[in-house]
C-alpha cells in the first residue's frame, strides 16, 4: 500500500507574514484582502497576521528573508503585481523575484509562497485579483497553510 502525505488546510494558531508591494496597489490590495479572508476562513486568527508593505515587487525577497529568518512566522506570503510595459524591465523583476523567493524556501525551511501576478495588462491582473480567473492572494495563502501543515509531517 502506498503512503500518501498531505498538509491540512487548517490555519488555526499559525502566524503569517504577508509581504506586499505598493506598486500597482489597485491590484495588490485585492490580493491582501483575498489572503486574509482565506486564512480566517481556514480557522486562522486576524491578530496572527502581519502585513508588511514594500515599494515594489523587487523589494519583496529582502523583506521576506528578514521575516522568514525572524522565527516569528509559520509562513511568509509574497504578494505583488508585475505588469508588462514597453521595455524588458518586468522580465528582470520577475526572474529575480521568483528565484529570490525559491532560494528563501530552501535556505530557511519556512514556506514562502509566490502570489505575484505576472501579466501583460491591467485587465489580466484584475482577472487574477478576485476577477474571473480567481485571486492569486487566496492561492498563495492557501498554499502557505498547506505547506506549514505538510512540513510538520515529513
Ligand atoms: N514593481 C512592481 O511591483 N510591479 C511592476 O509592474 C513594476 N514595474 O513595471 O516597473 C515594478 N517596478 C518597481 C520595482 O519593483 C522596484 O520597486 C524599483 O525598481 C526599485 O527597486
Amino acid at each position: 500500500m502506498t503512503i500518501q502525505i498531505q498538509g491540512e488546510l487548517n490555519a488555526a494558531d499559525k502566524s503569517f507574514a504577508i509581504v506586499v508591494s505598493r506598486f500597482n496597489d489597485l491590484i495588490t490590495r485585492r490580493l491582501v484582502d483575498g489572503a486574509c479572508d482565506i486564512i480566517t476562513r481556514l480557522g486562522g486568527q486576524e491578530d496572527l497576521i502581519t502585513i508588511v508593505w514594500v515599494p515594489g515587487s523587487f523589494e519583496i525577497p529582502l523583506a521576506a528573508a528578514r521575516l522568514a529568518r525572524s522565527g516569528k512566522y509559520s509562513a511568509v506570503i509574497c504578494l505583488g503585481a508585475v505588469i508588462q510595459g514597453s521595455t524588458s524591465h518586468h522580465e528582470y523583476i520577475n526572474s529575480q523575484v521568483a528565484s529570490g523567493i525559491m532560494q528563501l524556501n530552501l535556505e530557511t525551511g519556512v514556506p514562502v509562497t509566490f502570489g505575484i501576478i505576472t501579466c501583460e495588462s491591467m485587465e489580466q491582473a484584475l482577472d487574477r485579483a478576485g476577477g474571473k480567473v480567481g485571486n492569486k492572494g487566496v492561492e498563495a495563502a492557501t498554499a502557505a497553510v498547506e505547506m506549514v501543515n505538510l512540513l510538520k509531517k515529513i
